[in-house]
């Protein structure tokens, strides 16, 4: 079965998703596009063989050719956008954060727990990625023993013009706080934020941060996180165990050697270093709608509780201090292992 797509919100990452799901080696194709801007939304579609331009969200989900949904839009449209793909009982994929408000990722929860089914799926894409997957499976295998300490950078070489001091915990650190809970199993249990001394090229901004997470087994984590460190793009992570550390590798697929120095080549940014993740990740969404599955990664409730931790690390960063985090318990409808 071909999967017949619909993308709302045709920016940047809307239109690297449609790339990825219209035709190729893949069974989904885009049949219905829509975005605010309408004239975006046509041209865009008039350079796909099969994509009609819906004049909005609501109206492509509601349209009968089309089979699963993937959001790329604004932030503060995620919410109603998920809640209408739920409504209409189709797949829908929806790009991080799920909704701007642990409230608002609540409602969304709430709507999937009353329909009996997974639907949706939150694109933490770090969970496909090739490098992270070794790291878990290294971990999970026991090469290290029990983890005791993880070590991470989340290092953009710039921030755009519209990115608050907010954003580097809600837009930015959020993939470590999903990243966290998939990578050791466990919850987080705390969560304080520390302000260093600020980098002249962050403007008004506090960066870096230092965020500092506790997880429910003890384990402690510290993550780094630069939005103007100028050099390139780069993730990092290390885990310390107790014989042992695994760490990704230098992202660097060369090493240029001259002028009596050696060095890695370092992505300019994610969408550089995250590519093939984003490519397993739609593939994978695509074929499970296709074949009438349940979504496979990150869902719902991966999204709330992201939220309800990125809320809290966000109260540290304006109020100082430590804060812990009481999560509600988990609906039935989400037991089970981990996605990919
Ligand atoms: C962006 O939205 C992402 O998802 C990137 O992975 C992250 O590194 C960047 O800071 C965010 O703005």
């Amino acid at each position: 079965m071909t999967l017949d797509v619909g993308v709302i919100g045709v920016g940047m990452i809307g239109q690297e998703h449609i790339r990825r799901l219209d035709g190729g080696t893949g069974g989904s194709r885009v049949v219905a596009v829509a975005d605010a801007d309408t004239d975006r939304a046509a041209a865009v579609a008039g350079g796909l063989p099969t994509a009609k331009a819906l004049p909005s969200g609501e109206d492509l989900i509601a349209w009968d050719a089309v089979d699963a949904v993937v959001v790329t839009s604004w932030g503060p449209t995620h919410e109603p956008y998920v809640l209408a793909a739920v409504a209409a009982g189709k797949p829908v994929f929806c790009e991080k954060p799920l909704a701007i408000t642990q409230e608002a990722c609540g409602r969304i929860v709430d709507a999937e727990v009353a329909a009996g089914r997974r639907l949706v799926q939150v694109g933490f894409n770090r969970r496909y990625d090739p490098a992270h997957r070794a790291l878990k499976q290294a971990l999970d295998g026991g090469a290290i023993g029990a983890p005791l300490l993880v070590h991470c950078a989340h290092r953009n070489a710039s921030s755009p013009p519209h990115y608050t001091r907010d954003m580097s915990i809600a837009d930015t650190a959020i993939h470590e706080i999903d990243e966290l809970r998939w990578l050791l199993g466990q919850e987080i249990a705390a969560v304080q934020v520390l302000t260093p001394r600020r980098s002249s090229r962050g403007g008004k901004l506090q960066d870096p941060l230092l965020v500092l997470f506790e997880m429910a087994d003890g384990v402690l984590v510290d993550v780094e996180v630069s939005v103007n460190i100028h050099y390139g793009y780069e993730i990092r992570c290390e885990i310390s165990g107790e014989t042992g550390t695994v760490e990704l590798a230098d992202p660097a697929p060369v090493t240029i050697r001259r002028d009596g120095a050696a060095a890695g080549l370092v992505p300019a940014d994610w969408r550089e270093r995250f590519a093939l993740s984003y490519d397993i990740e739609l593939r994978e969404w695509a074929d499970t709608a296709a074949a009438g599955r349940q979504p496979l990664g990150p869902g719902a409730w991966d999204g709330f509780i992201a939220q309800v931790v990125s809320d809290a690390a966000l109260q540290s960063l304006h109020a100082g201090g430590r804060v812990a985090i009481a999560l509600p318990d988990r609906p039935d409808l989400y037991a089970g292992p981990a996605g990919p």
